[in-house]
């Protein structure tokens, strides 16, 4: 779970690069997420993307955010959720009243 999350966090910076100007060792940072989730996503390492490696980068931040989902719903870390916890997830005008 924690590759998946290493993934979506690099993911994360290479998506959102474009679309914030950032200076200095942020930006540093960031361009260093981006290449190197590019080239975790770059299986055969010869500088570009196939369709297939795309689409498997692309899945795998898929389940890291499922997986980063799950850790927050999972209140108390037990590794399963509760109908409480399920519940106790939900933004709060959209839970269930008590019955
Ligand atoms: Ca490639
Ligand atoms: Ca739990």
């Amino acid at each position: 779970m924690k590759t998946y999350l290493g993934i979506a966090i690099a993911a994360s910076a290479l998506l959102a690069a474009p679309a914030f100007a950032c200076e200095g060792a942020r930006a540093e940072k960031m361009a260093e997420a981006r290449d190197a989730s590019f080239a975790e996503a770059d299986a055969d390492a010869d500088g570009v993307l196939t369709a297939e490696e795309f689409v498997v980068f692309e899945s795998a931040m898929r389940r890291a955010k499922r997986a980063q989902h799950f850790d927050r719903v999972d209140a108390d870390g037990d590794g399963v959720v509760t109908a409480e916890e399920l519940e106790n997830a939900r933004p709060p005008h959209r839970r269930r009243p008590p019955l």
